[in-house]
This record gives C-alpha cells, structure tokens and sequence, in this order.
C-alpha cells in the first residue's frame, strides 16, 4: 500500500475517532495606518492574544498602511470575504448611510468620556447596518480629539476663506465648505505629498496622525480645537468568523473586548504625549481664538442639524440615547 494512501486512512480513522488536529488557519488582516500608529499597535497585539489563545490555531496576519488592500476598499474586501478581517476609520461610509459618520459630527462629544458613550449609544445600530453586509464588529477605537493644523496663521474666521483643505470623510468635507475652505480627500500615507505639491495647507486631524505624518516638516500652526473623536472598527467576515471552532470565536471575541479597553486607553495616553511633541518640533500650538472657535461652533451646528435630517429614525434614536 502506498504510504500517502496509509497515511490518508489513518486521518481518517482519527477523524472518526474524533482525534483529528483540528485545522490551522491563517487569516489576512489589511489595515490603514503606518507600524508606529498606536492602532496598528494595537491590532498587532490583537492578533499575537488570537493565535495565543488558540494555541497558533487561528493566525491573524496584519498588512498595516494599506499594504495589502488600500483604505477606501478595506470595508468592502471584509464584505467579499476577499479578506476575513481587516480595519477601517467608521466615518469613511458616511455617505452609505449618515449614521456611519456619527464619531466625526462637530462638538457632539468632544472629550473620551462623551466619545465612549456615543459609542455605546451608535453600536447597535452601527453594528445592525455592517451584520446586513455580512461584516462583524469586533471593536471600535478613538482617536485623540480632533484639531486643526495649518501653514498659515489662523487667528480669525476669515482667514480660513479659501484655504484648501485635506479632508478625510464627508461630514470633514462639508464642514469646511461650510467655512469657506476648499476640501479634498486625501488618505494618511498621501498627507505629506499633498501638502509639498500645495494641493492642500491645513488638516483636521489627531495629534497622533500631525506626528505619524511630521506634521512640522509642512505646517507652523497647530490649533487645539477638540472638535471630535472619530473611530477605527475592526471587524470580520460573519462567514469567516462563524466558519472558525468555538474555541477560536470564544477567542477572537475575548482578544477584541482587550484590544477595545486597551485601545482607549492608548488613545487617551497619547494625547498628550503627541501634542507635546509638535511642540518640541517646533510647532506653535495653541488654543483656537474664541472667534475661531465660536466660527467651528456654529458650522457644526449647520452639519448636526443636516444629519440629523439625512439619518432619519437610526440617526435620531443614537442622539436620543446618547443625550439620555
Ligand atoms: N487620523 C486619521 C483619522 C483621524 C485621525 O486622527 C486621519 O487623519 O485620516
């Protein structure tokens, strides 16, 4: 008998008994944002708790900085099943459904605890809108509140009139439209280009993404506005997930709701620490004038009231339960 023939009876033999190894499985993981990003850090450590506690059953394999799928597909990839899993910033899909865009509404919650609980109130209905693509939410991580960096000094509202904008989700867009500047969609990996070519000459983002991108290699002024707190979801492929053993979604789940709590604390710790180095960078970093701020304050609510309009039932009852 030929021994690949025996060998294949004895598989089967230990199938039947029960006593088959079971299946290892390797899964690819495409994500948006650079190694050093406390995200990317976070998922890395997501994965190494998975194959950890499946015991190298389950291997989660992170393609971090759109390496393996670029950001703006990630979600549908997931959806594919092209991917089992991979992460995406939430507010991306704003123009699939509002409700998607709820993290980035201006001065809705602007500080970790407001964040925290806005999510607590949109992720059902977040969650029931990804499940009908067939995408599982694992866990959804803030980023350090949302501030504004730009070339030029910006004391007043005016001086924001005209300036060309890089933004990176519709809710972004229509706010500095609303403010008279000029947006355009550009993705982390593409900011320092964008700003040497002069396609743009100010940002709303993080104090992490202003250092992930070295920010005062293209822009003097940072202003510490506060605006909001937008989310990263991590997710899977409802068949990929409900295709792994018990053990390994038992594991998958617990390694998530560590990779959430460690996630936010992160963020929070970072928020400082960042902020403090576009200072040591030569940056000028200040509170925005109270003009500046009374000038954001009021598009904001422009940008609230339209979506809140657009979102209809889902959109009204995340605000309900949030302001509960
Ligand atoms: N950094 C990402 C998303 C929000 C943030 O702070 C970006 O700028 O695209």
């Amino acid at each position: 008998m030929p021994s690949l023939r025996k060998m294949a009876l004895a598989a089967a033999a230990a199938s039947l008994l029960g006593a088959a190894p079971a299946q290892a499985e390797t899964w690819n993981m495409p994500t948006p944002y650079a190694e050093a990003d406390f995200h990317t850090i976070n998922v890395r450590q997501f994965a190494k708790d998975v194959e950890e506690a499946t015991k190298g059953e389950l291997k989660i394999v992170v393609h971090s900085a759109g390496s393996l799928v670029k950001h703006p597909e990630i979600k549908n990839a997931i959806r594919s099943n092209q991917v089992p899993a991979g992460e995406f910033f939430l507010s991306l899909l704003t123009n699939e459904n509002p409700v998607f865009g709820v993290d980035s509404l201006p001065f809705l919650a602007t500080d970790y605890d407001q964040a925290w609980k806005l999510w607590q109130a949109s992720r059902p209905v977040v969650e029931k809108l990804l499940e009908k693509q067939r995408i599982k939410v694992l866990y959804a991580v803030a980023w350090p509140p949302q501030g504004f960096y730009s070339k030029f000094d910006v004391a007043t509202p005016g001086d924001l009139k005209g300036l060309k904008l890089r933004a990176y989700n519709p809710l972004q867009q229509k706010l500095a439209v609303e403010l008279g500047m000029v947006p355009t969609q550009v993705e982390v990996p593409d900011i320092p280009q964008a700003f040497a070519t002069g396609q743009v000459a100010a940002m709303m983002t993080s104090p992490s993404t202003g250092v992930s991108s070295k920010a005062w290699d293209f822009v003097k002024y940072y202003y510490d506005v506060q605006a909001w707190l937008p989310k990263n979801v991590v997710a899977v492929n409802v068949n990929a997930f409900n295709a792994l053993p018990k053990a390994s979604q038992d594991a998958v789940l617990k390694a998530a709701a560590a990779a959430e709590k460690r996630g936010w604390d992160l963020s929070k710790a970072e928020t400082a620490t960042k902020t403090k180095l576009l200072v040591d960078n030569g940056m000028t970093v200040q509170k925005p004038s109270a003009e500046l701020k009374a000038a954001f304050e009021a598009a904001g609510k422009v940008i609230i009231a339209d979506w809140t309009k657009q979102g209809g039932a889902d959109a009204q009852a995340i605000l309900d339960a949030y302001r509960k």
